[in-house]
């Protein structure tokens, strides 16, 4: 049966146009919830093949999606390169801070694939499992994101720390980056070799970054990636998510070389079908909170994604995740109205 997600990262759009979620696995799902609850550790959950294959299938179930992410999460880099990973519940990652040679000097490349050898396991069992005309994605942070919460040792703000180390130190930042480019290559060619046949690879935290910073820490460590997985595998469409990284868009497109680009909800959608989509398949871009709020709005909002970018390659997703609070009926409602649109 053909993966009509897959075909259109690919630039063969059809009459229907595709669609998944961010975060479409997660809190705002009770039998998610439930799941979860077996489990203390977050990142012990990551790598519990059954549960997170089972977490995996849950909103495919429930709303048909055309694409299954995998469920895991960026910060199982950093873990599988030695760092500690935890946790806390109501305040998100934390993580030993890596900000000098010395705790730099601790990670390590060595038993990677060992430590995250489960969520290669996850995803040749969702190959089973998943219906045929289903697309399995799997994804990895860029390494800027990820070594925002590597630097600062936690989620924040303005990702101060790991600014400020970028340009104080850079050869140590540099480093880091380099080690990041290496290690996620390495992790999404073995997702894919286990069965995912696309990626994403989520640079959420790209926003408000000089040009210099972003074409340093944004384009080149994602281009890097990009050339180190279609050097084994030229044929699995590559998805860039460059969130909120406004009018150097293109130039992430152009320099990048991936196959399709998430826009987050603030991008003007005719600048993007005239830049960007002329190029590659894009993907987004409704807002999150218009699937709490629900209603005629959220309809009419889908409705002017779905026109607006029809002319050219587009899957149909959100322009940053779900949030816990989203009504599970909502999102039921939104799925029902994007598979009966046609172009
Ligand atoms: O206990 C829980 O259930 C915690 C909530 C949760 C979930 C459901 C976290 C913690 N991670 C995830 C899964 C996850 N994370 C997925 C797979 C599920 C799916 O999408 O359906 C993916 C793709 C991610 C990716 C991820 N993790 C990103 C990039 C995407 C984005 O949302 O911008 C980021 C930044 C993270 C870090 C992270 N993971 C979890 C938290 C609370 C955070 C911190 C976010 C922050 O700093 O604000």
């Amino acid at each position: 049966m053909t993966k009509i997600l897959l075909e259109t990262l690919k630039g063969n759009p059809g009459d229907r146009v595709p669609f998944w979620y961010m975060r479409q696995a997660g809190r705002y799902l009770p039998e998610y919830r439930e799941v979860r609850a077996t489990t203390s550790s977050f990142m012990e959950f990551c790598y519990s093949p059954d549960k997170a294959a089972e977490v995996t299938l849950q909103p495919i179930r429930r709303y048909g999606m055309d694409g299954a992410i995998l469920f895991a999460d960026i910060l199982v880099v950093p873990d599988g390169l030695g760092q500690k990973v935890w946790f806390e519940t109501g305040h998100g990652p934390k993580l030993t801070p890596v900000n000098n040679q010395e705790t730099y000097d601790n990670l390590s490349f060595k038993n990677f694939h060992d430590k995250v050898g489960a969520v290669y396991q996850t995803i040749a069992k969702l190959k089973h499992m998943l219906p045929s005309d289903v697309t399995l994605l799997g994804f990895a942070g860029a390494p800027w994101t990820v070594a925002t919460y590597m630097i600062e040792g936690a989620g924040s703000k303005d990702h101060a720390a790991a600014r400020q180390l970028g340009y104080r130190d850079s050869e140590l930042f540099n480093k880091l980056l380099d080690l990041l480019v290496d290690a996620t290559a390495a992790y999404l060619i073995r997702q894919i070799e286990a069965g995912a046949d696309a990626v994403q690879i989520f640079d959420s935290w790209s926003a408000a970054l000089p040009a210099s910073a972003f074409e340093d820490w944004v384009i080149k460590p994602t281009r890097a990636i990009v050339e180190k997985v279609k050097a084994v595998y030229p044929e699995t469409p590559i998805i860039g998510f460059p969130r909120l990284s406004g009018a150097a868009l293109p130039a992430f497109v152009d320099a990048t070389g991936v196959n399709a680009v998430s826009l987050d909800t603030g991008v003007p959608l005719s600048w993007a079908a005239d830049t960007v989509q002329q190029k590659v398949c894009v993907q987004g871009n409704l807002d999150p909170h218009l699937v709490v709020a629900g209603g005629e709005r959220m309809i009419c909002e889908a409705e002017y994604i779905l026109e607006t970018l029809s002319g050219g390659a587009h899957v149909f997703n959100l322009g940053h995740g779900f949030v816990p609070e989203t009504p599970p009926e909502n999102v039921a409602q939104l799925s029902a109205f994007v598979k009966n649109y046609r172009r």
